[in-house]
């Protein structure tokens, strides 16, 4: 270490921050170590480092680079993330757990000697906007010169709020590894993947994997972390959107959004003429009576499959003018232009892929033909390229949440979009009872129903039934209770037809602010309080231009009795397997079902709107 590095890491004057930089060190031997201080020519360093190390490559448009994970390491791997906890105490069913000694002494025998020959980089961030209540330090040692220029562009620069609250930080730790490389510049021991989290020590340990779900520390690896932190001191830790939903009169009313990947988040935080404030990770705190929530990122790592100049202008634009940008796994021609599936554009007749070289019609071992990119493929850019951006972002007060929206990948359940009953009601049955198909963001086998409450079962590192429990909790006693809906973007009828255009859900959110602030009406149906068709069709004509007939209203609002009873059935199922659950919930799922039986006794299993009012 060189004495500029030591005496930046010296000037922060924490004692858990040097011990936790000089064991690693140690451990995983680098030939340098490079500590950054957050300046801009750090970030600078940084971003040509990732070039130099061969971790990612120019493309044409300036400021664009492009990085590949190997074929199988395009995913989080939840088989292989485990929480660690003293004796691999079991935490319940979702939740993978590990013997806290025996993980960690396994982890610092794959971390023994990693780095060799190569260069630590140590840098420091803050979740959260920097001097808030809600703000989190953490500290990131990793060999990949793409994971730290990931999380310059994600997140907030941290070195000086570590200089500000020097002893007295009580960071997260996180210590990457990528591990051997072959010459693509792509993990070689995938079956030695592991990503542990140590509850006790704050501290995550990820290597052999390069996937950003899995290395990059401060997303859904700090998200673990987080939630326990929040479930000791009374505030929630959530896998959710922020938005800014303009309403009538100048009005704007923000929303916090719960989607699993790969299920609308990242387009509803975008969605025309509204502002996004964040698209993944939020905290909520009651303060004053009310929640306030805050973005912990300020950048995006979005799917780009699907992107296009339609659905997705501003998006488009992003991707297609000169900024700081990471395409990983999209198709990259020698000329350095991108293509990836789904943008409506014709992919050229070869390029390099996460498969290495691509062809059209290019099979893998099984048999099965690449795509052009990966279905997970992902674009990495700070949010202040974009300008639907609300400022309110680095407010360090955050922003008071009106309404709560919770939805899943369901093809043949919910409607598009319900209100709750009241909070205890909208937690539980939109947010705990959520399922949804699975997705490509996770390895392993997609389009199959899951369980996932409040689309965080994946990140969960306490008890579903605790962290239902939390929620419900926290609702208490507010004096501005925030609205809680439930939104259903994947309906189909039964050919298999989706029953709604991407674009509807800029309707289904006009259709809540207004609620949020009880400007229209609603039908009271046994699940919850239904949109009524005159609103409706105004909204659709207003803000997309579009007729909307009475027709597909009652298709896409008929109530599906007999799916809502089988699901309420299965999900309390998987609750009775599970300790610490809150009785409330088995009381609300009791009530909905007395409710969905009565108007099954009088209307049959399929129930159209205008019968329920
Ligand atoms: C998600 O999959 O929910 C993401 C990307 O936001 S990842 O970093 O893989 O979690
Ligand atoms: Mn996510």
């Amino acid at each position: 270490m060189s004495p500029r590095d030591s005496a930046r890491l010296e000037a922060i004057r924490s004692n858990n921050v040097l011990k936790f930089v000089a064991e690693y060190v140690e451990l995983c031997n680098p030939a340098s170590v490079y500590v950054s201080a957050s300046t801009p020519k750090d970030l600078e360093f940084v971003r040509d480092a990732a070039v130099a190390d061969g971790e990612e490559f120019r493309l044409s448009i300036s400021g664009h680079t492009a990085h590949f994970e190997s074929y199988y390491d395009q995913g989080r791997d939840r088989e292989h993330t485990q929480i660690l906890v003293p004796g691999g105490a079991n935490l319940g069913p979702g939740i993978r757990t590990g013997d806290r000694l025996e993980r960690i002494k396994e982890m610092r025998s794959l971390l023994n000697g990693i780095m060799a020959g190569r260069r630590m980089f140590v840098s420091f961030y803050c979740l959260g906007p920097i001097g808030s209540v809600f703000s989190i330090p953490c500290v990131q040692l990793t060999d990949s010169s793409y994971v730290v220029h990931s999380e310059n562009i994600l997140y907030r620069q941290g070195y000086e709020e570590f200089l500000r609250q020097g002893a007295a930080a009580k960071p997260f730790k996180f210590v990457h590894s990528e591990g051997e490389l072959d010459e693509r510049k792509t993990c070689k021991n995938l079956d030695k993947r592991r990503i542990y989290i140590d509850l006790d020590g704050e501290t995550v340990y990820s290597v052999n994997t390069q996937y950003g779900g899995n290395s990059i520390g401060l997303k859904k690896l700090a998200l673990r972390l987080a939630i326990v932190r929040a479930s000791k001191e009374g505030w929630l830790t959530e896998h959710m959107l922020v938005m800014g939903v303009n309403g009538p009169g100048g009005r704007r009313t923000y929303f916090t959004g719960a989607f699993p990947s790969m299920c609308g988040k990242t387009s509803t935080a975008m969605l025309e003429g509204e502002r996004i404030v964040g698209d993944d990770i939020a905290y909520l705190r009651r303060v004053d009576g009310c929640v306030r929530a805050v973005n912990v990122e300020k950048g995006v790592f979005g799917i780009i499959q699907g992107i296009n100049p339609k659905d997705d202008s501003l998006q488009w634009k992003v991707l297609h003018s000169p900024g700081e940008v990471i395409l990983s796994n999209v198709l990259v021609t020698r000329d350095g232009d991108i293509f990836w599936d789904g943008s409506g554009v014709r992919p050229p007749p070869a390029g390099k892929n996460y498969s290495g070289d691509w062809w059209p019609g290019k099979k893998d071992e099984k048999g099965k033909e690449i795509p052009v990119s990966h279905l997970n493929a992902r674009f990495t850019v700070s949010l202040d390229l974009f300008s639907n951006l609300d400022p309110v972002i680095d407010d360090p007060a955050g922003v008071e949440v009106g309404a709560i929206v919770y939805g899943g990948r369901d093809s043949d359940t919910c409607v598009p979009v319900e209100e709750s009953l009241g909070w205890d009601h909208g937690i539980v049955t939109f947010g705990a009872c959520l399922e949804s198909e699975t997705t490509a963001a996770t390895l392993g086998k997609e389009g199959v129903r899951e369980f996932n409450p409040m689309s965080n079962l994946d990140f969960l590192s306490i008890p579903v039934g605790r962290y239902v429990e939390d929620n419900i909790g926290f609702g208490q006693g507010l004096e501005r209770l925030p609205k809680i809906f439930g939104v259903n973007y994947f309906l189909r009828n039964k050919e298999g037809k989706f029953l709604n255009d991407k674009t509807d859900k800029r309707v289904w959110f006009k259709w809540m602010e207004l609620r949020t602030h009880d400007d229209v009406g609603v039908i009271e149906a046994p699940t919850g309080r239904m949109p009524l068709y005159p609103d409706l069709r105004r909204l659709f004509s207003d803000v997309l231009g579009r007729e909307y007939t009475l027709e597909a209203y009652e298709e896409q609002f008929m109530l599906r009795v007999a799916e809502r009873l089988a699901k309420l059935d299965r999900v309390e199922r998987t609750f009775m397997g599970m300790n610490h659950v809150p009785v409330r919930l088995y009381e609300i799922i009791g009530e909905q079902r007395a409710r969905l039986l009565d108007v099954r006794s009088r209307h049959g299993d399929y129930v159209k709107p205008s019968q329920m009012s």
